[in-house]
C-alpha cells in the first residue's frame, strides 16, 4: 500500500497546481478528502493488510491526509478576500451594476424649473431655518394670524422656526436686489400637521415672484397660463377663483379640469371635477413696503404650488409617505 500512498501524494500535488477557481478546489476536496474520497478508500483498505503493518501504514495515511488538507487550505487562502471570510472567485462573472433613477419629486420639480427658466426666471434658494419676521411678519401676516399658531409651525426657539413656505426667500431676494426681479424658489417647507396618506410634516414648493414697473394681473395670467399649458397640456380647461392670502391682493387659486375623471367628479377631485394646482396674486403693497420698495413705482405678482401634490396627481400615487420611505421597489417605477 505504501507505493499507492506515494502515488496519491504525487497526484494530489500535481492536481492542486491546476486548480484555478473555487469550484475546481471543491472538486479537488471531494476527490481526495471527502468521506468517500480516495484517501478514505485507502483507509478502508487498511482492514485487508496484515495487522503488523497497519500502524506504519496508518501513520503514512494520516500524514498523507494532513498534507493534502494543507494543499487544499493553502489554495483556499489564496482565493480568500482581504477579510478572509469569503472566497473570491476571480473567474466568476461580474454582477450588473444597479442604475438608480431620479426621485419622482425631483423629476417634477426639474420640469417645472425648466419651464420657468425658459420664460426668463432665475432660481433662488435660502435657509430652511427662518426667523419669525421673514416667514410671517414681512409677508403681512397679522400678529394673531392662525398660521403662526404652534399647531402649524415647528418653532425651534421663540424666534427661530422651520419655514412654512419658501416665501421668506423672496423677501431676502427683494431686501438684497432692486427690481426688475423674476425668480422662482424651489425647496422644502415644514408644517406641523397630522401625518396621513395625504399630508406629511415636510413637503416641497415652487414659488415665484416678478416685480417691475407696470407689472399687471394680465401678465400674471399670461405667464401662469403658459406654464399650465406647457406642463399639463395645451388643450385642458382652467379657471381662476378669487381667494385670500395675507401676502397678495387680489389673490386667486387656479384650477384645471380633473384629468383623472375628465371633469365628471371622482375621489381625486373630491367630486368637484376641478383640481386646484396653483395659488397666485398681486404682491400686497405692505410686503413691497416692508422691503423698502416704492409702491408708486413698482408692482409685482407671486405664485406658489405644492410639488408633492402635483406629483401625486401626475403619477396616481396613493400615499404621500411613499415619497420619503426610499423603498427602491417604489422608486424604480419612475
Ligand atoms: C412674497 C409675496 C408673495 C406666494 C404665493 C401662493 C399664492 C399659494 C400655496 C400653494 C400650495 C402653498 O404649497 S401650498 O400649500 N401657495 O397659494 N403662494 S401666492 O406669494 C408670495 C410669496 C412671497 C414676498
Amino acid at each position: 500500500m505504501q507505493p499507492q500512498i506515494e502515488q496519491l501524494r504525487r497526484e494530489a500535488e500535481e492536481q492542486i497546481r491546476s486548480v484555478a477557481n473555487v469550484s475546481q478546489l471543491e472538486e479537488f476536496r471531494v476527490t481526495y478528502l471527502a468521506r468517500k474520497g480516495r484517501i478514505a478508500l485507502l483507509f478502508d483498505g487498511l482492514k485487508g493488510v496484515p495487522p503488523d503493518q497497519r500502524p506504519a501504514l496508518g501513520k503514512s495515511l494520516n500524514e498523507l491526509r494532513a498534507h493534502v488538507q494543507q494543499l487544499h487550505d493553502g489554495k483556499a487562502s489564496s482565493f480568500a478576500t482581504v477579510t478572509g471570510s469569503a472566497s473570491l472567485d476571480l473567474t466568476q462573472m461580474g454582477r450588473r451594476g444597479h442604475i438608480g433613477t431620479k426621485h419622482p419629486l425631483m423629476q417634477t420639480m426639474d420640469e417645472i424649473k425648466s419651464i420657468f427658466v425658459s420664460m426668463g426666471f432665475g432660481i433662488a434658494d435660502g435657509p430652511e431655518l427662518e426667523d419669525d419676521y421673514h416667514n410671517f411678519g414681512a409677508l403681512n401676516f397679522p400678529p394673531d394670524h392662525p398660521a403662526r399658531d404652534m399647531q402649524d409651525t415647528f418653532f425651534v426657539t421663540r424666534d427661530v422656526l422651520l419655514r412654512t413656505h419658501t416665501s421668506p426667500v423672496q423677501i431676502r431676494v427683494m431686501e438684497n436686489h432692486q427690481p426688475p426681479i423674476r425668480v422662482i424658489m424651489p425647496g422644502k417647507v415644514y408644517r406641523n400637521e397630522a401625518i396621513s396618506s395625504r399630508s406629511f410634516c415636510m413637503f416641497h414648493q415652487v414659488e415665484g415672484l416678478c416685480v417691475d414697473k407696470g407689472v399687471t394681473f394680465s401678465e400674471l395670467k399670461g405667464t401662469l397660463i403658459s406654464f399650465i399649458k406647457q406642463f399639463y397640456g395645451s388643450s385642458l380647461k382652467y379657471r381662476f377663483r378669487p381667494t385670500f392670502f395675507p401676502f397678495t391682493e387680489p389673490s386667486a387659486d387656479i384650477y384645471i379640469t380633473c384629468f383623472i375623471c375628465n371633469g365628471k367628479g371622482c375621489r381625486m377631485c373630491k367630486q368637484a371635477g376641478w383640481l386646484e394646482i396653483l395659488g397666485c396674486g398681486m404682491v400686497h403693497p405692505n410686503v413691497l413696503r416692508n422691503v423698502g420698495y416704492d409702491t408708486e413705482k413698482f408692482t409685482g405678482y407671486a405664485f406658489g404650488m405644492g410639488i408633492d401634490r402635483i406629483a401625486i396627481l401626475r403619477y396616481g400615487i396613493e400615499d404621500i409617505r411613499l415619497f420619503f420611505e426610499n423603498d427602491v421597489r417604489f422608486l424604480n417605477q419612475f
